[in-house]
């Protein structure tokens, strides 16, 4: 079986990227990393699709194939890895609607509050919209700890539902959004894995070169 090669954008800004990354740093499952800086954009679908049939990131090459598009990354992870998903069915397919949502929602956002890994600024008035997004984020989260006991999003241990939410967790610290304190506590906990410190020591290096 050849390695995995992940091809991500810039660390900085890439959160969709950064899901299926952290997901196979964070289980141990060795892969080969190529970052294309989102560069010039009248260029990059034409970088893009010499890797990415959509011109996006991220896109995985294993085995002669092609995946593309985070969700589906995920999906063909959890095909070979179980630790992918929680063995209980209820905490599988509670991660899977989840999931899902996050892939299909949340715009409001995601286009108020780009991942930002070089932002530092609290966003002074919050649009309805954003609140009303990261209410829904909130009462999911708890929902997940309420039904499956925590420290993670869908019982002890990191799978893909937290890798997925990743990007909101960052999105919270980098804008100073209030959540309740143990959605707060989970945030705090993703900021202490090594995969989330190597990502976030990456974004600041791009600001150098
Ligand atoms: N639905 C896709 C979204 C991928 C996506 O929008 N990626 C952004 C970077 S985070 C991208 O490649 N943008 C390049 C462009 O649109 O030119 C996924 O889940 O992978």
């Amino acid at each position: 079986m050849s390695s995995y090669v992940l091809h991500i954008g810039d660390k900085t800004y890439s959160s969709w990227s950064l899901r299926p990354w952290l997901l196979l740093k964070t289980l141990n499952i060795p892969f080969e990393e190529y970052l294309h800086p989102f560069g010039d954009k009248t260029t990059r679908q034409a970088r893009y699709q010499q890797f990415s049939p959509t011109g996006k990131v991220p896109c995985l090459h294993h085995n002669n194939l092609t995946i593309w598009d985070s969700l589906a990354i995920i999906e063909y992870l959890a095909e070979q890895h179980s630790q992918v998903y929680p063995s209980e069915i209820h905490a599988r397919t509670w991660s899977r609607c989840a999931i899902a949502e996050m892939h299909a929602g949340f715009t409001s956002l995601r286009q108020h509050c780009p991942m930002d890994c070089t932002r530092t600024a609290a966003l002074k008035d919050i649009p309805e919209s954003v609140q009303v997004d990261l209410d829904r984020i909130q009462a999911l989260w708890l929902h997940g700890f309420e039904l499956f006991g925590g420290p993670y999003l869908a019982g002890k241990d990191f799978t893909a539902v937290d890798a997925y939410f990743a990007p909101v967790a960052l999105r919270i610290q980098q804008y100073q959004l209030t959540i309740h304190p143990l959605c707060q506590k989970w945030i705090n906990q993703m900021m202490q894995l090594d995969a989330i410190k190597q990502w976030l020591h990456n974004a600041a290096l791009e600001q150098t070169l």
